[in-house]
């Protein structure tokens, strides 16, 4: 999954690709390198960003998805928390809804269900505007795992299939480095969720606290990570740089199939 953030100010790639020409030319470059899913954010939820408002977001990402989902012969997701923005988006062509907060505003279900749509389910201590103010857990692995469990059975009461979802531990939300290290360490016990396993460590911060490295500077960090989740059967991976994740995971896949 490939990330085009239309915002100016997401924490790796912000202002980049506000200008909807530059956002659909990356897109495109983004599967020639190998991306399965463009997904597509108009909203920065680093830590401490203050929320936009729906109108906001939706004039941001609309002109983009309307051009990449027709253009493309991927699938097209819509990064947001927002029902009226997901609404407006899967209208104009996006057929993957990526809620960060696992589908808080209960809206959100009604959308996915009515509109056919995959739905990924991310967890996330608070909100991004408070997240990271000293994050604890007993267990982060086994609160992480309870609470998926627990949307993807509420998503499913819901009237939305078991095949339509997805699971994201959500690393960097509402998590320390190492609650992070331990959820990747662990990435095995998702699976039992039955439904595919997504994770996003690209370019985050805690690549950053342990290479000393900023943002730019932390692609083969995300790309260690990257073979570590593909090794272990991670499904999915969220990621800036698709290239070089592209071929570590070809290269990772030969091995796990060579008998
Ligand atoms: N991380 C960011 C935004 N959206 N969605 C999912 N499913 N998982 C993530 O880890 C995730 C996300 C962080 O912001 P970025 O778009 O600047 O990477």
């Amino acid at each position: 999954m490939g990330i085009l953030n239309v915002t100016p100010d997401s924490f790796s790639d912000g202002g980049e690709f506000l200008d909807p020409e530059r956002a659909v030319e990356h897109g495109r470059r983004m599967v020639a390198d190998g991306a399965d899913i463009v997904d597509i954010g108009g909203e920065s939820t680093r830590p401490g960003s203050e929320p936009v408002s729906a109108s906001e977001e939706v004039d941001r990402v609309l002109p983009v998805i309307e051009r990449l989902s027709s253009a493309l012969d991927v699938p097209v997701s819509i990064d947001t928390m927002k029902p009226d923005v997901a609404s407006a988006a899967v209208e104009a062509g996006a057929s993957i809804v990526n809620d960060i907060s696992g589908g808080r505003d209960p809206k959100m279900f009604d959308v996915v269900r009515e509109s056919g749509a995959g739905l990924v389910l991310m967890h996330m201590r608070g909100d991004p505007k408070t997240m990271q103010e000293e994050p604890r857990y007993e267990d982060v692995v086994r609160e992480v795992h309870s609470y998926l469990r627990d949307r993807v059975l509420a998503a499913m009461d819901a009237g939305i299939e078991r095949d339509r979802l997805c699971v994201d531990p959500g690393i960097g939300f509402g998590k320390t480095a190492e609650h992070n290290l331990r959820l990747l360490n662990h990435c095995f016990a998702f699976r039992d969720l039955r439904v595919p396993v997504l994770f996003g460590p690209s370019r985050k911060a805690f690549l950053g606290q342990l290479l000393d490295a900023e943002p730019d500077d932390r692609v083969e960090g995300t790309t260690a990570v990257v073979a570590w989740l593909a090794s272990r059967g991670v499904h999915l991976v969220r990621v800036h740089d698709v290239l070089e994740a592209t071929r570590v995971v070809r290269v990772i896949q030969a091995i796990r199939q060579a008998q």
